[in-house]
């Protein structure tokens, strides 16, 4: 959701200058806790992707969120008017159900539990969703302040994305990280940023207390449209719908890699173990590409939002 600013609308101009920033405010953030440093500066790259075909046979509206489940082997995909939709890779349908006033914008999963976590803009509220019987278990609103500082304004921007990391040692805390949509970098109150919340795993109240943003980055890139953990690689995938980004994070905050966001008005991202990478399209479309990426080392890092 949310109104293109004039001054980005089809153009890229800046973004040599973005991207540094960028890497400047990620390391601006840890600052406080270990010694600043100068993260390489990516170059944008083209897309290393080829389109295999828009697989949608739903007819989602304006999907904005999607998630592989590594359990069921199926898609999720959630849309602005409250749909949730289960298909198979191929785009088979298998289910799917409505809620009024959803305003879904991103879906994960918990790859242990299987359940389904949706991010639901403007009430700034996670939703736990079985999917078995695709019902709402419990509803977790997350508290708007950051140390002392409304950092999630209420407004006509809200939360946009979201997935799962684990802890990259067990038990090391697992979290959800999610994306605040602004236009706005660092300046403003409610600024462009990403942040992590602690759910609490254990069957609880339908109605949880507010969650607490437990760590929070903010970012100079604006219009986060979604995230997406990739475990084969070990490293975050953040959207830009606006600038048209893929920017590839490791566990110590830094942006490894840019690519160019592919297809039109993406606002969700989900990765099979197979290297299929699906975007959601918010004017239509599950596109679905097979992606070829150079290998990476993963190691065990400690996460980005453990303390040192
Ligand atoms: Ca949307």
């Amino acid at each position: 959701m949310g109104t293109q600013p004039r001054y980005l609308t089809g153009t890229r101009l800046g973004l040599c200058t973005i991207l540094p920033l960028a890497a400047i405010a990620i390391a601006t953030a840890e600052a406080a806790s270990r010694p600043a440093t100068t993260p390489a500066t990516p170059t944008v790259r083209p897309f290393p992707g080829k389109l295999i075909r828009n697989i949608d046979q739903s007819g989602v509206k304006e999907p904005s969120g999607i998630v592989y489940h590594p359990i069921r082997k199926t898609l999720f995909v959630v849309g602005d008017a409250g749909d949730i939709v289960e298909m198979k890779t191929d785009g088979t349908p298998v289910r799917r159900r409505a809620w009024k006033h959803g305003n879904f914008e991103g879906i994960t999963c918990h790859p242990m539990t299987g359940r389904l976590y949706v991010a639901v803009e403007r009430k700034e509220t996670i939703l736990e969703v079985d999917p078995d019987g695709l019902k709402i278990t419990r509803t977790f609103p997350i508290e708007r302040t950051f140390a002392g500082r409304t950092v999630l304004k209420p407004g006509k921007h809200g939360i946009e994305g979201i997935t799962f990391i684990p802890g990259s040692k067990p038990p090391q805390t697992e979290r959800f990280w999610l994306s605040f949509q602004s236009f706005y970098p660092r300046t403003d109150e409610s600024p462009s940023a990403i942040f992590a919340v602690v759910l609490p795993s254990s069957a609880g109240p339908a109605d949880e207390p507010p969650v607490k943003i437990d760590r929070y980055r903010p970012m100079t890139v604006t219009d986060l449209s979604d995230l997406c953990y990739n475990a084969a690689r070990d490293r975050l995938y953040i959207l830009s719908k606006t600038y048209r980004l893929i920017l590839e994070m490791n566990r110590q905050g830094q942006i490894e890699t840019a690519w160019e966001l592919p297809g039109q008005d993406v606002e969700g991202l989900a990765i099979d173990p197979d290297g299929f990478w699906y975007f959601a399209q918010d004017l239509g479309g599950i596109m679905k590409y097979q992606v070829e990426l150079t290998p990476t080392t993963v190691t065990p890092h400690r996460i980005p939002s453990d303390p040192p």
